[in-house]
């Protein structure tokens, strides 16, 4: 480009981000170099972002996660790797079925459409995936294999029907897994609150799993963020405890509860079981018709509320007394036995021992009652400020004690403490055969099927005679029928039910008329392994190669929301462990390392439409191009942090880049000139900057390393317009370092650079300069970063650094970060390069 004859432009006049986005996509299109061979002699490495939900048009959200996955795949390919960074679509599912359904057209049309939309949107925004391996789970293709799937898991016993009752979505009429109830009970799809229903479903086994879940989490801790590793622990919910069987008068066995204070046994004074539980249809069989009555009417009330309201601590208590006793077998007492919702059917056993002096839910219902209630831990007594004693009897303050103390009220027992006590009891009770030590967990298996069109057909065959009929592996994939003829809306039972030609067949065993399933699968089955069809997503003999499983997964780096911190994980976690027990890959963990990014938020809020905060992706691009959101993205913050849309600058990210890309414009000497020639000083900040971002784009610290670029554009600024000049060899070198660093946020304006600089496309696999050591000694000085005049960092840093970019660095410390939190500033004062004093105000 010829320079300006007018006055000296500004840089952005120069800088047309829009004519390099039409200038490069093409030539990326035409040269593919991300389009991985999986069989080159580099190291691999495999970078995966959560692929998207083809719900609408790509947002800023989607912005956020591509723009740091992409630091981190661009990043290895400079670093001479072998990089697989795929893209797909999750593309069945309800939202798109809901969709197509108030437009009245075929979910297929709207998925894809909206798919061609997002492709495109990505294409522009030069993330850099292999675009020759794109997979759409919606594809027959695709899910022929979950189907495999599932008949694997069938055979093997990991997939199994069963009676249940189950979340019951009202407005979208269909079941969910219980990861798909919010906390407050409500839908997670449709908002609508959730009640139960007794269906028959199909389930995997992951219980079967829970202790390799949980274990397996160990390994994970340094390479996943703790917040994610400590939900999906609290998801798995182990609990150790003891089962305790009491006899049932007028029953012929016993009836085990599960408890974790075995050392309360003593204290027991009723028995409580879920009115939903079979026991409890039992218990009342042939009760009088006064209590079956009562306990009808109670049970039918407690079917119309939800878990979550059930399992509320400050909610009035309800129930039923059933007639019937229990007897306690430490001591012979006869307990009433009554039913009551706070007791869950499908946690432990569904029954529990009551000890209302210990336990607050029990405490509130002896309360209500009016049943006994008897102290077995004598907890002392907290002192007021006279240094009296605070009354903690239960009854009298409404409070149950859980603190520690010794056992009284409870014979061979008393004067033990909790540990002791427990041990006691247990041994007691294995040597009684009365009851043994146990473990719980809150994971229940996962309900699979949905009464819905859009995901995959459950491929069993219904026997007349009842029979669960696999389809022949040879016969998949039983594909989806056309929609024409059938009403999508959603009524309770799946829509195939009436796809009249597809589901009637004849039984495979005799001929007979037998029918399909009609029910599909939830589509967190599609994404439990999609990352194993992405190295060989074109082979129609397997749902992928075993052999490149063993080279490429699991997978380096996973990229994502948090929002799928248990489901989504837990299930690909699972489904990993099941496919190496079954002997299908030789590792039992999907995702060896994971970064969750945060959220854009717009003036301190989610983006939402109810909100009308919502920021358009498209605009921001048309508005500051492509490369300068991505830039703004990984400036904003440590990506794990939320990016407040109204505190960035991305037009100030737009003239940095006009500034870096006229530095390279600037640049005189030819490639391949003898950089050993150039500039000291300058060499010295360049190769500080290529040993130093290496280390930084491994530790996520992406806005440390737009920090270093920035001060390394200045550092040549400098040389050209007041040191020696635009000739000089060390700027060439600086210029490609920036070029090649660029790449990792900027493409589109770091291969135009590359060009300028005398060198072909793409930059993108422009090696890693090596940092030469002899560069970097005595060159930086220690710059010291206190916050309230206390040492917090040391880093090392140019003699020239900025100002600005020294504090930038400061505020970028793990130490300072972990100092500041909660606090409030006051003041900052900074002395480049020796100080950066951060003040807060006074707790
Ligand atoms: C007696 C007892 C005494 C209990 C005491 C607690 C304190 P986690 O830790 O969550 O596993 N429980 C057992 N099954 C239940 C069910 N199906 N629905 C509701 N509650 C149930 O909780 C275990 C405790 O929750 C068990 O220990 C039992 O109450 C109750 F001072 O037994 B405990």
């Amino acid at each position: 480009m010829s320079p300006s004859t007018h006055d000296e432009p500004t840089d952005t006049e120069r800088y047309d981000f829009a004519a390099l986005e039409r200038k490069w996509a093409p030539v990326w299109d035409e040269l593919k170099p991300f389009s991985s061979d999986l069989d080159d002699d580099r190291p691999n490495k495999y970078i995966l972002d959560m692929f998207p939900y083809p719900s609408g048009d790509l947002h800023m959200g989607h912005a956020e996660a591509y723009a740091l996955g992409d630091v981190i795949a661009r990043y290895w390919r400079h670093r001479g790797y072998n990089v697989l960074h795929p893209i797909g679509w999750d593309s069945f599912g309800l939202p798109a079925e809901n969709a197509a359904i108030k437009r009245g057209l075929d979910p297929r049309k709207w998925t894809y459409d909206n798919i061609e939309q997002q492709r495109v949107s990505m294409r522009r925004y030069a993330a850099s995936f292999d675009w020759e391996r794109v997979i759409h789970t919606s594809d027959p293709e695709y899910y022929k294999w979950n189907q495999w799937l599932f008949l694997i898991m069938y055979e093997a016993g990991l997939a199994y029907r069963k009676d249940s009752w189950v979340n019951w979505d009202p407005v979208d009429q269909t079941v969910l897994a219980n990861e798909q109830v919010f906390a407050d009970g409500t839908s997670e799809r449709s908002g609508a609150l959730v009640v139960k229903k007794k269906l028959t479903q199909w389930y995997f086994k992951i219980t079967d799993y829970a202790d390799r879940l949980l274990a397996d989490l160990d390994d994970l801790a340094h390479t996943w963020p703790a917040k994610v590793i400590s939900m999906q622990r609290n998801w798995i919910g182990r609990s150790t405890g003891a089962d305790v069987e009491f006899q049932i008068e007028g029953l012929d066995h016993r009836v085990p509860v599960f408890t974790t204070r075995a050392d309360t046994l003593y204290g027991a004074t009723f028995m409580v079981v879920a009115p939903d539980s079979d026991l409890a249809g039992e218990l009342v069989a042939d009760a009088p018709a006064d209590v079956r009555e009562r306990f009808d009417a109670y049970l039918a009330k407690v079917q119309k509320s939800t878990e979550i309201e059930r399992q509320a601590t400050d909610r009035e208590k309800t129930g039923v007394p059933l007639g019937r006793y229990a007897i306690n077998p430490v001591n012979g007492e006869r307990l009433p036995i009554w039913a009551a919702d706070y007791v869950l059917s499908d946690y432990g056993h569904g029954a529990i021992m009551a000890v209302p002096a210990h336990d607050q839910r029990d405490l509130d219902f002896a309360l209500t009652f009016d049943l006994p209630v008897r102290v077995v831990v004598d907890v002392p007594a907290e002192l007021d400020a006279d240094g009296a004693p605070i009354d903690n009897d239960p009854v009298r303050t409404g409070i149950a004690t859980t603190g520690e103390g010794r056992m009284v009220n409870s014979g061979p027992i008393d004067g033990m403490a909790k540990t002791e006590a427990i041990a006691h009891v247990v041994a007691q009770l294995e040597a009684d055969g009365l009851g043994r030590a146990t473990t719980n967990y809150r994971l229940r298996d996962w309900l699979i099927s949905r009464q819905r069109y859009w995901g995959t057909p459950i491929p069993i065959i219904h026997g007349d005679d009842g029979a669960l009929i696999p389809v022949p592996f040879d016969q998949l994939p039983v594909e989806l029928p056309p929609t024409e003829g059938l009403d999508l809306q959603p009524k309770g039972s799946s829509p195939l039910g009436a796809a009249t030609d597809w589901v009637n067949v004849v039984d495979p065993r005799d001929g007979s008329p037998a029918r399909r399933d009609p029910d599909t699968m939830d589509t967190f089955v599609d994404s439990s392994w999609y990352f194993l069809r992405f190295l060989s997503p074109n082979d129609d003999t397997q749902a992928f190669d075993p052999e490149l499983a063993k080279t490429w997964a699991p997978v380096d780096q996973y990229v994502g929301g948090v929002t799928h911190a248990i489901l989504h994980l837990l299930y690909a976690r699972f489904i990993t462990k099941v496919l190496y027990d079954l002997g299908h890959v030789n590792f039992t963990e999907p995702f060896s390392a994971l970064l969750n990014q945060g959220m854009v938020l717009m003036d301190g809020h989610a983006m939402s439409k109810s909100k009308g905060n919502v920021v358009a992706l498209a605009e921001q691009l048309d508005e500051h191009g492509v490369d300068a959101v991505r830039l703004t993205m990984a400036f904003a913050g440590p990506p794990e942090d939320d990016v407040d849309w109204a505190d960035v600058s991305p037009a100030g990210s737009a003239k940095f880049l006009a500034r870096a890309w006229r530095v390279a414009n600037d640049v005189t000497s030819e490639p391949g000139v003898d950089f050993g020639a150039g500039d000291p000083a300058l060499r010295t900040v360049t190769h500080h900057f290529l040993a130093e971002v290496p280390g930084l784009v491994e530790s996520f610290k992406f806005n440390v390393v737009v920090a270093r670029l920035m001060e390394l554009v200045n550092a040549t600024r400098k040389t050209i317009d007041s040191g020696s000049g635009a000739g000089d060899p060390a700027v060439r070198e600086a210029a490609e370092a920036v070029a090649i660093g660029l790449d990792m946020f900027s493409p589109y304006t770091a291969e135009d650079m590359w060009e300028h600089l005398g060198h072909e496309p793409s930059v993108a696999l422009a090696l890693w300069p090596e940092a030469d050591p002899a560069l970097l000694v005595e060159t930086s000085v220690t710059a010291i970063i206190q916050v309230d005049g206390k040492v917090r960092d040391r880093l090392q840093v140019s003699p020239d650094i900025a100002a600005d970019e020294l504090e930038a660095l400061a505020r970028a410390s793990d130490h300072v970060i972990r100092t500041l939190k909660g606090r409030t500033e006051v003041n900052v004062i900074v002395r480049a390069p020796k100080i950066v004093n951060i003040a807060t105000k006074p707790e």
